[in-house]
């Protein structure tokens, strides 16, 4: 079995820790004749919360441990003792990770810079020891609260990669090329399609510091949204960009620029019109070979469109400041950082009510 590296989608069972039991106990000692309740509360459950990591590259560790288990309270005991609050579960993923409830199909929220927490299973609440339900008509109650159960259900975490553009192409194009010159990524360049198979982050660093982070993804094909080649499943991890850039080979005989335009941005549009819809980049690469000039002015006269000329090969690739200088000009207006989605707010338990549902067990459990 080849073993996975890369896993954008993983679905876990979830559960937060049970509350632990208030206690029922009584004072037992040989010099206090009529010793009265001193059961204590028991401990909180565990919460389960998930935490953006730069240093999680993949939702490999759900995929492989997809039970996301807290731990449970401690039941209360005797001599008033408050038993031990559930640890809470901390799971990193990479940043840009979104959850889902299956069960109800909510989402739960998302985390996107490194160290954002999200709370998606609350543990369940202690319960009362018999120390609470002592009064002047009943000096030894018996009745004690069970703790909560936790919340529980089957969660789906999907990565959309956080980048400020991402680089759209066929095969071979270049992406990885571009992307190599770029930044300080190193992803695995060939010539032959499909080299790069999951999306790989460069941060591009400009003279003056300012940083723009830059997704290279598998090629796309014509029939992709069908899921011809590696289809279009990783167009999820350019869906937060804010501008796209296609990067064409200008030198293919078989596959012209302009009917490769034309495919990709049917693909794109087919996965998410308006995707489609935003700021792009058009880069003619591979200008250095003797079939780029000629089908780039068919490209013009075709489409209108005026690609910026690249060479990634040549001594000091040629075209390639023209790209930066481009690349920032379009995302410079932006601020920096993601606009976060909110989950809807989560129904609050109201607690007057509930108390008194859970008096009622407690009296119903021990009359
Ligand atoms: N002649 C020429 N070759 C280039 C240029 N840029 C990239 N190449 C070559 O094109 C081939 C494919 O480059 P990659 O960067 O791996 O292409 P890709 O678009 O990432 O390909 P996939 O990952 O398969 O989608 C490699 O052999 C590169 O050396 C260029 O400007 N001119
Ligand atoms: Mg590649």
């Amino acid at each position: 079995m080849k073993t996975r590296t890369f896993v954008d989608s993983a679905t876990a069972e979830v559960r937060a820790g049970r509350g632990g039991d208030g206690s029922g106990s009584f004072r037992r000692e040989s010099h206090v004749p009529e010793g009265g309740p001193d059961g204590g509360d028991g401990g909180r459950g565990g919460n389960v919360i998930v935490r953006a990591s730069t240093h999680a590259d993949s939702l490999l560790r759900v995929f492989y441990e997809p039970r996301l288990f807290a731990e449970n309270g401690v039941n209360g005991t005797g001599q008033k003792m408050h038993g031990r609050n559930g640890e809470d579960l901390v799971v990193d993923v990479p940043c840009g990770t979104e959850v889902y409830n299956l069960d109800t199909d909510a989402f739960l929220g998302e985390v996107l810079e490194h160290g954002d927490t999200l709370t998606i299973a609350k543990g369940g609440r202690g319960g009362w020891g018999n120390v609470h339900f002592k009064s002047s008509v009943n000096q030894a109650p018996e009745k004690f609260i069970p703790g909560d159960e936790g919340e529980a259900f089957t969660a789906r975490f999907e990565l959309k990669t956080i980048a400020d553009a991402g680089l759209v192409g066929f095969p071979n194009a270049g992406k990885s090329s571009l992307l190599a010159a770029m930044s300080a990524a190193r992803p695995k360049i060939a010539n032959y399609p499909f080299t790069t198979l999951h999306p790989i982050v460069g941060t591009v660093v400009y003279g003056d510091y300012a940083t723009l982070r830059v997704a290279d993804i598998p090629g796309i094909i014509e029939g992709a949204a069908d899921g011809v080649g590696l289809g279009l499943t990783f167009l999820r991890h350019i869906s937060r960009s804010k501008m796209l850039v296609y990067v064409l080979d200008m030198a293919d005989t078989e596959n012209l620029p302009e009917n490769a335009y034309r495919v990709l941005r049917a693909e794109v549009e087919n996965y998410d019109p308006e995707l489609a819809e935003r700021p792009a980049l058009v880069i003619a690469n591979k200008m250095d070979e003797p079939a780029a000039q000629e089908h780039y002015d068919a490209f013009v006269a075709e489409t209108g469109i005026t690609p910026l000329r690249l060479s990634l090969v040549e001594d000091g690739k040629p075209g390639l400041d023209a790209v930066l200088q481009a690349l920032r000009q379009e995302l410079k207006p932006q601020a920096k950082g993601q606009a976060k989605r909110e989950a809807k707010p989560r129904q609050e338990v109201d607690h007057t009510e509930v108390s008194a549902e859970r008096f009622r067990m407690a009296t119903f459990l021990k009359p």
